[in-house]
């Protein structure tokens, strides 16, 4: 057992306890190794933040756990495999697609996540700057999915509603999507999604989903254009949860889109998209189109009717309502 592993072992004892003194010859025990391991890692822990005491005759008792993402609290939510496998935690780094990226590469399993708390060059579409003050959620999954590129635009898409829906069950906010990798509050943005992928012709190898959300982040750290769920919900909001139920619902709605496909996403998605029958103008490549929304296609594209009466189905692009 790595001892990342045994670390989010013993948290799950202490936590179990609810500040009660566990043993720490009952937890050897239970985990099989020695008391001057726990020792050690519970030294580890303390060092990360975790308030433990320790108490001759008694044992440990958990305190308070640190506003941190470790990934140790991932121990207890209810997925298969995302937050379940390979967790790579960084307290800052450039940017956790190019990590998960190089990692995919040489051979990082599905589901591996790169989480950190803040990034240095965290990075939006075409190469755009994505502000990552401490305080956000950075995260990146590595996906392989068995499906054909022309699928690939409603994985970003589905991964926006997993966020809405996470979203919605820590606060009770009025999120939406803004298609085709914007989560919205009240007209801000408070969510971007960078999906890059490396494919042979035809073929997905492997798909990096690259999430970044403004969680308890104060106005001035980002554009002023943005907001963060804590501007909005006017509260702290507890990082290490919403985590939790982002990997779930992305979980949940990936399995369904391999299993169904997007058909069986596709009404929720055009619920919760913001600009349904709207006039919108979208710029992609220089190039401005304007017309109304009509609908998502079967692939997640945008289908825009134009002033002309045509309908075109768009791939990518920056909305303007
Ligand atoms: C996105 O691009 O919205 C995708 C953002 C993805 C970020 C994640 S964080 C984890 C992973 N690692 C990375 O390096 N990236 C991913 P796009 O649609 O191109 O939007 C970029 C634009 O959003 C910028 O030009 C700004 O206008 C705006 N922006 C920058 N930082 C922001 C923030 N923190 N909150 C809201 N808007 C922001």
């Amino acid at each position: 057992m790595k001892d990342f592993e045994v670390r989010k072992k013993i948290l799950v004892i202490l936590k179990d306890k609810d500040k009660e003194f566990v043993s720490g010859e009952a937890i050897s025990r239970k985990l099989g190794f020695s008391r001057a391991y726990l020792w050690k890692q519970i030294k580890r822990l303390r060092q990360e933040g975790y308030e433990i005491k320790a108490v001759p005759r008694r044992g440990y008792s958990l305190v308070s756990l640190p506003d941190k993402i470790y990934g140790y609290e991932l121990a207890d939510i209810n997925a298969e495999v995302l937050g379940k496998r390979n967790i790579y935690y960084y307290e800052s780094i450039g940017s956790t697609n190019d990590i998960a990226y190089k990692l995919a590469e040489d051979g990082a399993m599905e589901g591996s996540v790169v989480i950190s708390e803040s990034q240095v060059s965290g990075r939006g579409r075409m190469r755009r700057k994505w502000d990552s003050p401490h305080g956000g959620i950075y995260l990146s999954i590595i996906l392989r999915p068995e499906m054909d590129i022309e699928e690939l635009p409603c994985i970003t898409l589905v991964s926006a509603l997993a966020v809405v829906r996470a979203v919605k069950r820590i606060c009770p906010l009025d999120v939406k999507i803004k298609w085709p990798n914007d989560v919205l509050i009240g007209g801000r943005k408070v969510c971007g999604i960078l999906t890059e992928v490396k494919a042979q012709p035809g073929m997905v190898d492997f798909l990096i989903l690259g999430i970044g959300i403004n969680v308890n982040i104060k106005k001035q750290d980002i554009p002023a254009e943005a907001t963060s769920l804590k501007i909005e919900a006017e509260e702290h909001i507890d990082r290490k949860r919403l985590l939790g139920y982002m990997l779930e619902e992305i979980e949940k709605i990936y399995q369904c889109l391999i299993k169904e496909g997007f058909s069986s996403i596709r009404q929720e998605c055009k619920e919760n998209l913001m600009m349904l029958n709207k006039r919108v103008t979208i710029n992609d490549y220089n190039r401005a189109v304007e017309g109304v929304a009509l609908d998502i296609d079967e692939k997640g594209l945008l289908i825009l009717q134009t002033d002309d009466g045509k309908c075109r189905r768009i791939f990518s692009g920056d909305v303007k309502q």
